[in-house]
């Protein structure tokens, strides 16, 4: 079939929006027609060329909700109309990884997305020239129709609104995930989030939720402190208004040092301010940003060796397949709130638009309409 699709041509260059071919499902494969697609800072990140991973020409976005219109011979968990949320990180349920309890990085397919491929090794968009364009993370969300692996699909309830849940394919899940399923965040707790755009959010959403005591949030961009604030924030630092060294001034606010802290910006720098500023003995940092091809993490062992743990997070620790409708229910029950943060939207052809507002810090989150 044809579909419109918004292209990442070159690194550094805007998406181009053009109509591509569209090859049907095959065995295991389902075609979905997308409704939404928020726009991650990940997406900017790989368009930016700064992904070790990121290939050329690709259809990026992984943020997406749509319908079933197809599936592929073998398909049995979904059919026509089913509606769904595309999963980059899938849940086969199968693997060494599904079985262990200890981690949700499914890697039944994960050779082959990192390549911008289905499964069997080949892509299923191209050029109406025939030029194949390859997939990202999987998913493929910035077109209006996709096609995905089975194993790489949530279904949700009908009566939720897919330029609401789309944000439930990567930020919501990942913010409040990284509190619940991966720091585990105990009542009463102090936490300090760095970075607080869409993610960051989410997370303060998380630590409200799991009943923190102290919520710190750190941006350099006070104009974040309005929508962290009705989150949840109970505090807030601008780093630029710090005088001297940002960690004591974080471990005195703290009282000596925060219970959990989060690292949602991708800066190496604020992911070693993040780990000591966590409390001696115990404190936990999580990572949650992602950082360019060659950048490092780096600490005096001594701040680990003092009981510190540094620790990261994918997809907020969860199980796509198993977690994803849950959290769908939790917005629909009111549980969680999602509307406030979705501060943009767009049709496809004003993408780019998109990716301005959140080079400018003027979003929260951007959603494209189909
Ligand atoms: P965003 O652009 O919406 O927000 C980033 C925020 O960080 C902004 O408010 C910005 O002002 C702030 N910031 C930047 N530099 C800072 C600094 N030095 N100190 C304090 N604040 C600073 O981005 P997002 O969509 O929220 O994504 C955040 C990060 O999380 C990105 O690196 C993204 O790639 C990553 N991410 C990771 C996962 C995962 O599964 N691990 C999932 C989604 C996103
Ligand atoms: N390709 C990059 C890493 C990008 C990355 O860490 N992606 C996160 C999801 S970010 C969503 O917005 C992730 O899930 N990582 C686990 C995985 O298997 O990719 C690089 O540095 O190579
Ligand atoms: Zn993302």
């Amino acid at each position: 079939m044809r579909t419109r699709a918004a292209v990442a041509v070159q690194a550094g260059k805007p998406l181009e929006i053009m109509d591509v071919n569209l090859d049907g499902p095959r065995a295991g494969e389902v075609l979905v027609e997308m409704k939404a697609t928020g726009i991650c800072h990940t997406d900017e990140f790989t368009l930016s060329g700064a992904d070790p991973e990121g290939l050329f020409p690709a259809i990026l976005g992984h943020e997406g909700a749509g319908v079933v219109v197809e599936v592929g011979p073998g398909v049995t968990s979904l059919k026509p109309g089913d509606h769904v949320i595309p999963l980059y990180t899938p849940e086969c349920r199968e693997c060494e990884y599904c079985l262990n309890p200890k981690t949700n990085l499914c890697q039944a397919i994960r050779e082959t997305q990192g390549q911008g491929l289905m499964p069997d090794g080949t892509s299923r968009f191209s050029t109406l020239d025939g030029d194949p364009i390859l997939h990202y993370m999987g998913c493929s969300t910035f077109s209006n129709h996709t096609v995905l692996p089975e194993i790489a699909l949530a279904k949700v309830r009908e009566d939720a609104p897919f330029d609401k849940i789309c944000y439930i394919g990567c930020g919501v899940t990942t913010g409040i995930g990284a509190v619940i399923n991966t720091a585990k965040v105990e009542i009463g707790s102090r936490a300090i989030v760095f970075g607080l755009g869409g993610i960051g959010l989410n997370v303060i959403q998380g630590l409200r939720l799991a009943g923190a005591d102290q919520i710190v949030g750190v941006d350099l961009n006070p104009a974040k402190v309005e929508m962290a604030t009705r989150f949840g924030m109970t505090d807030f630092v601008n780093p630029t208004e710090v005088e001297g060294d940002l960690v004591p001034y974080l471990v005195n606010l703290t009282k000596g040092g925060a219970d959990y802290t989060f690292d949602a910006t991708g800066n190496v720098g604020v992911m070693r301010t993040a780990l000591e500023a966590a409390h001696k003995g115990w404190g936990e940092s999580i990572i949650i940003g992602v950082a360019p091809a060659g950048a490092e993490i780096s600490t005096r062992p001594f701040q680990l060796v003092t009981g510190r743990s540094w620790r990261g997070t994918a997809f907020g620790g969860a199980r796509g397949r198993t977690d994803v409708p849950k959290i769908v229910d939790w917005y629909m029950e009111g549980k969680i709130e999602i509307d406030p943060m979705i501060t943009h939207t767009m049709g496809l052809d004003d993408i780019n638009k998109g990716f301005d507002l959140m080079h400018a810090g003027e979003s929260i989150r951007s959603v494209v309409l189909y």
